[in-house]
C-alpha cells in the first residue's frame, strides 16, 4: 500500500524562508511518491489570540501559497482543518489518553505561555499537541515532514498512538517525524541564536514568501553576521553558517559549490548573491499565488474536504467502537 504522509502550517502571519525550507519544500518534493494531506490547521490558530476575520482571510492565502509553492491538488490533499469536525471529536478522546504532566512538558507550550498573559494561557494552548496528534492519527499516517521544533510533538504523538493501541487494541499507525538534515532549524536574521519565527517581534530577522524585491534586498543586507572573513560552513560561525544553508537550499546548488563561489569574496558579495537567488525564487512564485483564483480555490477545498472526511471518518469509527462510544450495537 503506498504510505501516507500528513503535513499542516498555521495560517498565522504569513509563511517565511524557515516554514518553506523546512517544510513546505519537503512536501512538494515527497507528494509524488506518498498518498499526501496537507492541511491547513486553523483550529490550532485559534490557541491564541487572533482577530477573527483576519484568521478567515489567511486560511484562504495559506492554501493559495501551498498551491503556488508547487502543492500539486491533483495528486494531494489539502483541505481546512475545521472542514472536517472528525480532528476536534479526535482531540476529546485523545485528551482521555494523554496525561497533563505530558503537555505541561512541552517546550513550546512553555515558550507560547511566557509571551501570553499569564491568565490569557488557554486551556486550548497546553491541548494543541493533542489536536495535533489528533490530525496525524486520523489519517493513519506514516510520516510527517516537519521543521525540527515539532520533534517533541511528534514524539507525544508516537507515544498516544502506542498508548492506545496498548490499552484498547490495534487502531493507530504509529507515525514517524520526517525531519530534513539542513533547512530543519533556519535561523533568525537578527539573531542567529534563534529560529526564524513567525512571531519574533522583529520583522527583519525573517523573509516573508510575499515580501517585495526592495525587502528582501534590504533584510539580508541587515542580517547579522559573525566575526571572521571567510565565506565557509562553520558551525562555530551560526550567522554565516545560517545564510549559507539558505543559499544551498534556494540554489540547489551541494555545499561544496556554495563554498567554491564564495571562495575568496566578502560578506557584501554573500548577502547580494543571497538576496538575488531568492529574489528569482519568490517571483514566479509569487505571480502564481496572484493566479489562483477564489472559484479554483473553493473547488480545491471541497475536494479535499470530502477526500479527508471519508477517511477521518473511518479511523473515528474504529475509535468509537474500540473506546465503547457507541449507543446501538450496529454503529
Ligand atoms: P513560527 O515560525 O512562529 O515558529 P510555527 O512553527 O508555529 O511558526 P507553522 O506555520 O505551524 O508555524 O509551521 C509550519 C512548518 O514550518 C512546521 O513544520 C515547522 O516545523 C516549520 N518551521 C517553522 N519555523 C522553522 C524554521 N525556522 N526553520 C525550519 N522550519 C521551520
Ligand atoms: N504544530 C505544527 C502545525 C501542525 C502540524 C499538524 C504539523 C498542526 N497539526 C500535523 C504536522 C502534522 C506547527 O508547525 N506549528
Amino acid at each position: 500500500m503506498t504510505k501516507r504522509i500528513f503535513s499542516g502550517a498555521q495560517p498565522t502571519g504569513n509563511v517565511h524562508l524557515g516554514n518553506y525550507l523546512g517544510a513546505l519544500k519537503n512536501w512538494v518534493a515527497l507528494q509524488h511518491e506518498y498518498e499526501s494531506f496537507f492541511c491547513i490547521v486553523n483550529l490550532h490558530a485559534i490557541t491564541v489570540t487572533h482577530d477573527p476575520k483576519l484568521l478567515t482571510e489567511s486560511t484562504r492565502n495559506l492554501t493559495r501559497i501551498y498551491l503556488a509553492v508547487g502543492i500539486d491538488p491533483q495528486v494531494s490533499t489539502v483541505f481546512i482543518q475545521s472542514d472536517v469536525p472528525e480532528h476536534a471529536e479526535l482531540t476529546w478522546v485523545l485528551n482521555c489518553v494523554v496525561r497533563i504532566s505530558e503537555l505541561e512538558r512541552m517546550t513550546q507550550y512553555k515558550d507560547k505561555a511566557k509571551k501570553q498573559q499569564q491568565e490569557n494561557v488557554t486551556a486550548g494552548l497546553l491541548d494543541y499537541p493533542v489536536l495535533m496528534a489528533a490530525d496525524i492519527l486520523l489519517y493513519q499516517t506514516d510520516l510527517v515532514p516537519v521543521g525540527h521544533d515539532q520533534k517533541q510533538h511528534l514524539e507525544l504523538t508516537r507515544d498516544l498512538a502506542i498508548r492506545f493501541n496498548r490499552d484498547y487494541g490495534e487502531t493507530f499507525r504509529v507515525p514517524d517525524a520526517y525531519i530534513p538534515k539542513v533547512g530543519a532549524k533556519i535561523m533568525s536574521l537578527s539573531n542567529p541564536l534563534k529560529k526564524m519565527s513567525k512571531s519574533d517581534d522583529d520583522a527583519n530577522s525573517r523573509i516573508m514568501l510575499m515580501d517585495d524585491s526592495d525587502t528582501v534586498v534590504r533584510k539580508f543586507k541587515r542580517a547579522v553576521t559573525d566575526s571572521g572573513t571567510e565565506i565557509r560552513f562553520d558551525e562555530s560561525r551560526p550567522a554565516i553558517n545560517n545564510l549559507l544553508e539558505v543559499y544551498h537550499l534556494i540554489t540547489g546548488k551541494s555545499a561544496a559549490e556554495v563554498e567554491d563561489h564564495f571562495a575568496g569574496k566578502g560578506y557584501a558579495q554573500l548577502k547580494g548573491d543571497l538576496a538575488e537567488a531568492t529574489i528569482e525564487f519568490l517571483k514566479p512564485f509569487q505571480q502564481r499565488v496572484r493566479e489562483i483564483s477564489d472559484d479554483e480555490l473553493d473547488q480545491i477545498l471541497e475536494r479535499g474536504r470530502e477526500k479527508a472526511s471519508r477517511i477521518a471518518r473511518a479511523t473515528l469509527q474504529q475509535v468509537f467502537e474500540r473506546t465503547g462510544l457507541t449507543g446501538s450495537l450496529k454503529r
